[in-house]
């Protein structure tokens, strides 16, 4: 039995456990890596993501009756269960859920926020969805800087669409998943997570315009060059939700007014030296504006140097992005600069942190032949450091939301 085999019968088991029936059928989302383009989706810019072999599986059934009772395999408690009709995104402190329980409504927070949100999005934007039963496992880590969010609402989106015939396209499913986690559970995140985990493509990397949304599947097939992209989870938890996302999102949003334009995309390369001097009484926001401006241009050389075929040339920019993350977004932390550091001294051709920042995962471009030493050094490097030990493994582009079965 293959492990994707294994996975399904365990998740078919324990939705049988759990809700007494057959599941009408199970769903797979992956969860990402960001190859290059960081914090440049809620700036109109370009990002090149790609999915994971690891993936969340949802197992579901539709109900008739309004019900929407949801379960993970990975979190402690039992089943969450909410009325569709009564889902509300939270004033306020919005990673609160309003659920229903039997002496009443209550609120309460944590990851059943994810999927409740896809209902409360579809049915905000008139999609007939009604109530379902869903269990969830995922191999996807989460609090890794993995997107573990985006692959549970995706896969929940991509279930709720195939029960209730609603034939969404995967661009479509990924902007009400945006929607949800923007509105319901939060999160002000752009669009790269959810177009990963509904658009990627085995053996590609995907570029995405953010602002038009067109997308390209671009060839990223690094065996075949001997060439290997390994993921360094650092184990420092990630949140997004903490303050200091919004922060620098609301820092590029200044600067985009302060340069009179609707956002940071707009501002060319080739103006950056200009547009750094009308911030000049605004450091903070001079140095997000420089790592917006100069990333953008960054995916676009990545891009020039893969079409040409020229895989190991991205490897200075990948080090050149992690450098202006942490210098200019301040969004790196020790354990990131250390494995980047440590992976370039023991030979990598290029590193970077991933994701959201502030903890998290980094990549590691090296020679097939490096990749064993490369992981040592970093693993030695963290033990010597007195930090935990990093979580290594490769990066090998996956499909992005299927059904399974
Ligand atoms: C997180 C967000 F969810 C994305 O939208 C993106 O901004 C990323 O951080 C940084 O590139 O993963």
């Amino acid at each position: 039995m293959t492990a994707t085999e294994h996975g399904l019968s365990r998740t078919a088991a324990a939705f049988r456990d759990i809700y007494g029936a057959e599941p009408q059928g199970i769903w797979a989302a992956p969860g990402r890596v960001n190859l290059i383009g960081e914090h440049t989706d809620y700036n109109d810019g370009f990002v090149m993501p790609l999915a994971l072999p690891h993936t969340t599986l949802a197992a579901a059934s539709a109900r008739t009756d309004g019900v929407l009772r949801l379960h993970s395999g990975g979190a402690d408690g039992g089943i969450v269960e909410l009325r569709v009709d009564a889902l509300r995104p939270a004033p306020g402190s919005a990673s609160e859920v309003l659920e229903q329980s039997r002496g009443g409504a209550q609120r309460s927070g944590g990851w059943a926020a994810y999927p409740a949100g896809i209902v409360w999005a579809m049915r905000e934007a008139g999609l007939p969805v009604g109530g379902a039963d869903l269990h969830y496992d995922s191999t996807v880590p989460t609090g890794a800087g993995l997107s573990s969010s985006a692959a549970l609402e995706v896969a929940t989106a991509l279930a709720l669409n195939d029960l209730y015939g609603l034939d969404l396209a995967p661009q479509r499913l990924a902007q009400l998943a945006q929607r949800a986690e923007n509105a319901f559970v939060g999160v002000p995140c752009g669009i790269m997570d959810q177009t990963a985990a509904a658009c990627c493509t085995e053996g590609h990397a995907l570029f995405l315009d953010t602002r038009d949304l067109t997308r390209r599947q671009v060839p990223f097939d690094l065996a075949q060059e001997g060439l290997r992209l390994l993921v360094v989870d650092t184990r420092v938890q990630h949140e997004l939700g903490d303050g200091a996302y919004a922060e620098r999102r609301a820092g590029c949003e200044r600067g985009a007014r302060a340069l009179g334009v609707r956002a940071l995309r707009e501002v060319p390369y080739a103006h950056l030296p200009e547009a750094l001097a009308t911030l000049a009484d605004e450091p903070v926001v001079q140095a997000l504006v420089r790592h917006i401006v100069t990333e953008n241009h960054r995916v676009e050389e990545v891009i020039d140097h893969l079409d040409a075929g020229r895989t190991r040339a991205i490897g200075p920019l990948l080090t050149a992005g992690h450098a202006s993350l942490r210098d200019d977004f301040k969004i790196s932390c020790r354990e990131l600069d250390l494995a980047v550091d440590t992976a370039h001294a023991a030979g990598a051709l290029g590193a970077r942190m991933t994701g959201g920042g502030f903890g998290g995962s980094a990549i590691v471009l090296v020679e097939a032949a490096d990749a064993t030493a490369v992981s040592t050094a970093v693993t030695e490097a963290f033990a010597a450091a007195g930090h935990a030990a990093p979580r290594i493994f490769e990066a090998v582009p996956s499909a992005g939301a299927h059904r399974l079965r």
